[in-house]
């Protein structure tokens, strides 16, 4: 059996034919659309998937938004291009002709990055740093998603009271700060209208302006660790996503979370499966 996993993201959209053993027998990319029209969502999807689906038995999804009941609400609909909801589950079975499962990308990537941990470990968190910051809870070996889908949305809890509006609608939320496309929103002069990649990039060229930007990311990140620790008690924390993954960030982090009261100090490694945790993720659950 084999499993067309999908992993629907602000930036880019993936999709892979995984094996039972969880082997990634194929993989394939191309950019999320910037629109708020649902339409343009689909015909992306509809390119990427029909080529793929006469050769698995099932679809695994793992988006961005509060996956619920099958339907994607953006919580944050700026990172969709505004599109604020869709109906997933509906348009990836009727694109597929396929049983379909969905769920929240960080809270599939969780999954996939629990089954690596080598240690039996009670409560473990997974925070990706994407285009924006997302996250997903284990808890007593389950996956919390909570009633309604939006358990462990870390990246809307508040990191600075006089920061910047999120797209969410609340003010100075980590993601609004941390995210990529918050690190993108606050460069000026030179680095204005660049992406986060290009500004890690200016950052290890010796830019004291990029340098900041990577550097004021970590410390909201490691502030949301330490609150994090105080209310799971967590023993492992599991960075992921393309900022989290970007070379030297994990270290800052952990430089910044080595400031704060010892309770508050956790394990940070970064994700086993790399870019791969929410497609495996997805796939794990789907055979469950
Ligand atoms: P998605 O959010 O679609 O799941 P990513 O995990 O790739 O996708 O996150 C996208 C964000 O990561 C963008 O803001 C992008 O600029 C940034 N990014 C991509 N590659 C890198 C890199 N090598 N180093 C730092 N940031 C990166
Ligand atoms: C946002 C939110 C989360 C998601 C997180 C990371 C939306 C559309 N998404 O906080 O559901 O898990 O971003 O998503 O409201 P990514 O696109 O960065 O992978
Ligand atoms: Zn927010």
């Amino acid at each position: 059996m084999t499993t067309l996993a999908v992993d629907i993201g602000g930036t880019k959209l993936a999709a892979a034919i995984i094996d039972d053993d969880f082997c990634l027998l194929e993989r394939h990319e191309c950019p999320t659309p910037a629109s708020q029209s649902p339409q343009a969502l689909t015909a992306s999807l509809e390119a990427l998937l029909s080529p793929l689906a006469t050769r698995a038995q099932r679809v695994a999804v793992a988006s961005t938004g509060i996956i619920h009941q099958g339907v994607l609400t953006a919580v944050n609909p700026a990172n969709l291009g505004g599109l604020a909801q869709f109906p997933l589950q509906e348009t990836v079975s009727r694109i597929t002709g396929l049983p379909c499962l969905v769920l929240n990308d960080a809270q599939a990537a969780a999954w996939a990055e629990y089954q690596a941990l080598n240690e039996s470990i009670a409560e473990m968190v997974f925070i990706t740093v994407s285009t924006g910051v997302g996250g997903g809870l284990v808890s007593q070996g389950r996956l919390l998603t909570g009633a309604g889908g939006l358990a462990g949305h870390f990246g809307h809890t508040l990191a600075d009271p006089d920061g910047p509006r999120c797209g969410c609608g609340r003010i100075g939320c980590v993601e609004a700060i941390a995210s990529g496309r918050g690190m993108a929103a606050a460069a000026q002069g030179e680095l204005y209208g660049l992406d986060a990649k290009a500004i890690f990039a200016r950052a290890k060229a010796g830019d004291a302006q990029a340098q900041e930007l990577v550097q004021r990311s970590a410390q909201v990140l490691a502030r949301l660790i330490a609150d994090v620790k105080a209310v799971t008690d967590c023993q492992c924390v599991v960075i992921g996503g393309s900022v989290g993954l970007a070379e030297g960030y994990l270290a800052q982090v952990a430089a910044f979370l080595a400031q704060e009261p010892k309770a508050y100090q956790v394990p940070l490694k970064p994700a086993h499966y790399r870019h791969n945790a929410g497609l495996l993720g997805a796939a794990m659950q789907a055979l469950q």
